[in-house]
């Protein structure tokens, strides 16, 4: 449908809002950014070897169609701890959306619910979960949390996460201290102490107590705040209209930045901490970050209920494993335990297909929809995922599966010799 919308539209001279190739949609959203903002995005850890891993082991696999057998009709939706999914695609979690759009994670939830994709509230996101939530009827949404110094602010998190209709918590494990990210660190910049990117706690109760609470160290900020934003989040907490900057004259703008500094994340946390989340939460558990069996039969042996294979798309640990040379060993070890998504590099529905066909439940989108929020804010979010249902639509049929599962049980993939 997409396809023959696109095609149609082309005789009365309409063409798509967004390039519907990956590499050229960035190039777009480069054109609509500013150099920080394209640097946070794009940028990976260190050489950005991993990042480029990522997609070169795309082509480690290739797709072999098998025809005649009655494609018209399919069906690429799928079940996710309980809600339904037009296609087996989420969006990642991607914090401080501001950088790409004013709207950021408005816009993103308006696409993501009339898209039937779930869309998985970042830990770092530029608008408080609840107003997110609000954008988006009762579709679904999951929460991704970074685990804090203060477990108050984690077990705040989740109760707020599971109120704003959440289906599931993924604890994202790659990030307890920021890599090494040259592009960000040439431009000396960081979003997060521009007060950029940490509306989760300025709308939390809990962490806007413990940084009444502290003392003012009276550093200055190390960069301008974003007094705007903060002053807005902080309004939203107390539900009064915002942006209110006499209340930031008080330095709780800057106490809170420092706080959010100090405390956002925890490197201490190990395996028998998950206990807590376990006793906060009915919720799902997964685990993000997760690149080997190992660590996978661990998470099973926890009773985590699923993981997300993933690098932070290369933007962590330069040189760590790409996502879909994991994957395999994974599947393998986890047999059907708990589920299994995966992201890092994923560019196209044909991508998408590779890694359901190696055995994952579904896939997260990240930089592209976050490119294609920055060239169209929420109308270009929706071309987007509109694009990646309609490439995986085609893919699944054109090499000769109707299902989800189909894909997964049918032998449509081989390595590639180039690789061997
Ligand atoms: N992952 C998280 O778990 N929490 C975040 O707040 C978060 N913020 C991100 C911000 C940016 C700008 C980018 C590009 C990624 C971020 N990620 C975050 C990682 C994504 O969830 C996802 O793992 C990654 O984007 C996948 O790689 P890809 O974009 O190359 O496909």
């Amino acid at each position: 449908e997409r396809q023959k919308s696109i095609y149609l539209g082309g005789s009365g001279r309409k063409r798509p809002l967004i390039s519907t190739r990956a590499t050229l949609l960035e190039e777009q959203a480069r054109g609509r950014m500013s150099a920080e903002a394209f640097a946070y995005i794009a940028g990976g850890a260190g050489e950005e070897r991993t990042m480029a891993a990522n997609r070169s082991a795309f082509d480690n696999w290739r797709i072999v169609p098998h025809y005649l057998r009655d494609v018209e009709s399919r069906d690429t939706s799928t079940e996710l701890f309980g809600d339904r999914l037009a296609a087996p695609f989420l969006l990642a979690p991607i914090g401080v959306l501001e950088m790409a759009h004013a709207q950021a994670d408005r816009a993103v939830a308006r696409a993501a619910a009339a898209e039937g994709v779930p869309f998985i509230f970042s830990n770092q996101a530029s608008v408080p979960m609840e107003e997110t939530a609000a954008c988006m009827g009762d579709s679904p949404r999951w929460f991704q949390l970074y685990w804090s110094k203060s477990n108050d602010v984690v077990a705040s998190f989740v109760e707020r996460a599971e109120r704003c209709g959440c289906s599931a918590i993924a604890v994202t494990l790659d990030t307890t201290m920021l890599g090494w990210r040259p592009r960000d660190l040439d431009l000396a910049f960081l979003p997060f102490l521009r007060g950029q990117g940490i509306a989760q706690y300025t709308s939390d109760p809990v962490f806007m107590q413990q940084v009444s609470e502290r003392p003012d160290s009276g550093r200055p900020p190390e960069a301008p705040l974003n007094h705007h934003a903060i002053g807005t989040a902080i309004a939203q907490a107390r539900n009064v209209p915002g942006p209110t900057f006499s209340n930031l004259k008080s330095g709780k703008a800057r106490r809170a930045v420092q706080h959010f500094i100090e405390t956002y994340s925890r490197p201490s946390l190990t395996w028998d901490e998950l206990a807590f989340l376990r006793e906060h939460t009915k919720l799902p558990i997964l685990l993000k970050g997760i690149l080997d069996a190992d660590n996978a039969q661990r998470a099973v042996d926890h009773g985590i209920d699923g993981i997300v294979v993933s690098n932070h798309g290369g933007r962590q640990v330069d040189g760590a494993v790409a996502t879909l040379d994991a994957l395999p060993d994974i599947v393998r070890a986890v047999d059907g335990r708990m589920k299994i998504l995966v992201d890092s590099g994923i560019r196209s529905g044909a991508d998408a297909f590779k890694a359901i066909a190696l055995g994952a439940d579904a896939v997260c989108i990240g930089r592209p929809y976050a490119y294609a929020l920055a060239v169209g804010g929420e109308a270009g979010v929706r071309e987007c995922l509109q694009n990646f249902k309609a490439d995986f639509d085609l893919t699944m049929g054109l090499s000769g599966c109707c299902s989800v599962s189909e894909i997964r049980e049918g032998s449509t993939l081989v390595e590639s010799s180039a690789s061997s």
